[in-house]
């Protein structure tokens, strides 16, 4: 590492921290403006983006809506992080913690926000009914590999993507440090998935709808530029067989377009107000339509 560094007796904000996410990042919480959200025709309505945090809720939505629950029909608007949307007035009453997913649902009195995308997840299998087995000790399982995914996921997400593919010098100390626990962590899941078909055992459930959006992707080699060879995680046979599994699945590939606004544009439906938006409304079209 360059200079050594020597930690101030008290921190102070005075300087940009430096990598992709510099410009978004301050030590308060709270709004930084006054914006008002949009509210669209269904009684659920998603604040979102397509990272995987995003995803986890889009595929569960979408699932919930193949499953024929069309009370799941909602709208998806749009957050873009990187331009502090997520700091926005409106943004901060549904989620204090400014960070997306967010959602309302408009069927109760009054109202009900829901922030944290696993308590968005419980939020919707309890209120339809799906995808949290109803045996005892697979429900069980199944909440605690939902658990797992949220207390592990900073390590691959803020500890391993950020040092990897975001800070602005590749330090070897943390790329090491979280190598090592992104590692372990996908053996962890191979394990589990060498004895079951899925995390909470024979039934597919919102265990694998969280943590597929990111060790799945992972394993796809789709997030944090080539971290799939530098991790190996081709070695992880049976992560690599139930990715592909979970991949193939038309709602996971619908919940990956929503509010997506990277990548191949055919890929990409920034907001979802209508099932038929997959077929007319993908930026390709869009853009195809404006020229
Ligand atoms: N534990 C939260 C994490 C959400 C999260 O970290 N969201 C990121 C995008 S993946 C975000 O909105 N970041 C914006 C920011 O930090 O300002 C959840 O699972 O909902």
């Amino acid at each position: 590492m360059s200079e050594e560094y020597v930690p101030p007796k008290v921190w102070t904000w005075d300087t940009e921290s430096g990598g992709k996410f510099a410009s978004i990042n301050r030590p308060i919480a709270g709004p930084t403006s006054e914006v008002e959200l949009q509210v669209g025709k269904h009684p659920l309505q998603l604040y979102s983006l397509a990272t995987p945090n995003g995803v986890k809720v889009t595929v569960m939505l979408e699932e919930l809506l193949a499953l024929g629950h069309a009370g799941a029909e909602y709208d998806a608007w749009l957050i873009n992080i990187g331009e502090g949307d997520q700091f926005g007035s409106g943004f901060v009453d549904v989620n204090p913690n400014s960070k997306i997913p967010a959602m309302m649902d408009h069927s109760t009195t009054p109202p009900t926000r829901i922030f944290e995308s696993a308590s968005i997840m419980l939020y919707l299998a309890e209120k339809f009914g799906a995808f949290l087995p109803k045996d005892p000790t697979e429900r069980t399982e199944a909440m605690s590999w939902l658990f797992w995914l949220m207390g592990s996921a900073p390590y691959l997400g803020g500890g391993f993507g950020h040092f990897y593919a975001y800070a602005p010098e590749k330090f070897e100390y943390p790329i090491n440090r979280f190598a090592m626990e992104v590692k372990r962590q996908l053996d962890v899941l191979d394990r589990r998935l060498g004895e079951a078909e899925y995390l909470g055992g024979s039934e597919y459930s919102i265990a694998d709808m969280a943590v597929w959006p990111w060790y799945g992707l992972l394993s796809q080699g789709k997030i944090y530029d080539d971290a799939g060879t530098f991790l190996d995680t081709a070695s992880y046979k049976n992560v690599k067989r139930w990715t592909d599994q979970i991949a193939a699945r038309p709602a996971v590939i619908r919940g990956r377009m929503v509010n997506r606004a990277f990548g191949p544009l055919d890929e990409q439906l920034r907001e979802r107000h209508d099932a038929s938006d997959f077929d007319t409304k993908t930026q390709d079209k869009i853009e195809a339509a404006e020229s």
